[in-house]
C-alpha cells in the first residue's frame, strides 16, 4: 500500500490550499454539483466572508440549522427564507447567513467527498481565509444514551485505524485523519457552557455501509451472529470509538491536505 503525504497545511495567510497543480492551467472552474462556477459567478462577491462552515447529511437540516444561527447572529428578520444557493442542482442544498455557510453532503464517502472537493475550491476561488468547517451530522452511539454529542477526536477505519484509504490510479493510498485538537477543545467548552447536551470526545469509527457495516442485524444480508456483533462492538468501544458514521474520515483526510481546519460533531440519533 502507498502512502501518500502532500505537503499542505495552512499557509500565513490562513488561505484555503488547493492540492492540484492542474487546477491554475484552467480557464474556468466549473463547481458542478453545487451548479456554479468562476465562470457564471462572483465568488469572491458572494463567499468571501465567509468563515464557519457546517456541513450535515440532510438539505432540510442544513436549512433548518441557517434558520438557527440567523436567530443567533440576529441577521435577518424572524421567519424570513433562506434561499438555497444551490437551487440550480438537486445534489447538495447551501444556504449562508453572514460568515456561516451551511451545506448539505448526502449519505456515505462518496457523496460527502464530491461535496468537500467543491466546496474547497470555492472557498479557494472565494479567497477566504481562515475558515473552520465542522461536520454537525447524526450518528449510531456506542455506550452512550440517545441524544449524546460525540466531539471526535480521531476518525477510525473499520478495524480501528486512524486513516482514510482511497483507490487512485489502481493503487491504494492512505490519508491521516488527524482533526483540530484545539477546535475539539473549544466545542467542548461550547458545550459546557450551554449545558443540554451530554458531550464526549471520543474516537468516530467511518465505515462504508450502515448495515453489515455498522454489525446490523436488521439488513437484507447479515452472515453474522448477535454475538459476534456484540464482541465487534465492545472492541470498537475498547478501542475508543464512541460513535458510528458513515463521512468523518474522508472528511478529516480533505480538511488536512488543504489547510482548513476541521471538526466533526456528531448528535446520536434519537
Ligand atoms: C449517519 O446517518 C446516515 C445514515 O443513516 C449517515 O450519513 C451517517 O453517517
Amino acid at each position: 500500500m502507498a502512502s501518500v503525504s502532500c505537503i499542505s497545511g495552512r499557509d500565513e495567510l490562513n488561505f484555503i490550499h488547493l492540492c492540484n497543480p492542474h487546477l491554475e492551467k484552467m480557464q474556468e472552474d466549473i463547481l458542478y454539483h453545487f451548479a456554479l462556477g468562476t465562470g457564471t459567478h462572483d465568488l469572491p462577491a458572494l463567499f468571501g466572508d465567509v468563515k464557519f462552515v457546517c456541513v450535515g447529511g440532510s438539505p432540510s437540516r442544513m436549512k433548518a440549522f441557517i434558520t438557527y444561527i440567523a436567530g443567533e447572529l440576529g441577521l435577518g428578520s424572524p421567519g424570513s427564507e433562506h434561499p438555497n444557493i444551490c437551487a440550480g442542482t438537486d445534489r447538495y442544498a447551501m444556504y449562508k447567513v453572514g460568515p456561516v455557510l451551511s451545506v448539505s453532503h448526502g449519505m456515505g464517502i462518496p457523496s460527502i467527498s464530491i461535496m468537500l472537493h467543491e466546496l474547497i475550491k470555492l472557498l479557494h476561488h472565494a479567497k477566504c481565509s481562515n475558515v473552520t468547517i465542522i461536520r454537525i451530522g447524526t450518528s449510531g452511539g456506542i455506550g452512550l444514551e440517545p441524544g449524546s454529542v460525540v466531539i471526535t477526536r480521531k476518525s477510525v477505519d473499520a478495524t480501528f485505524k486512524p486513516q482514510f484509504e482511497q483507490v487512485i490510479l489502481g493503487k491504494s493510498v492512505i490519508r491521516s485523519t488527524d482533526l483540530d485538537e484545539q477546535l475539539a477543545k473549544e466545542l467542548m467548552q461550547c458545550s459546557k457552557e450551554i449545558n443540554e447536551f451530554n458531550t464526549v470526545i471520543g474516537n468516530t469509527m467511518c465505515t462504508l455501509d450502515f448495515y453489515e457495516g455498522q454489525g446490523r442485524l436488521d439488513g437484507a444480508i447479515c452472515l453474522y451472529t448477535k454475538e459476534e456483533k456484540l464482541q465487534y462492538l465492545r472492541e470498537a468501544f475498547e478501542s475508543g470509538v464512541r460513535n458510528i458514521e458513515m463521512e468523518s474520515s474522508v472528511f478529516a483526510a480533505m480538511c488536512n491536505l488543504s489547510g482548513v481546519k476541521g471538526k466533526v460533531a456528531t448528535l446520536l440519533k434519537l
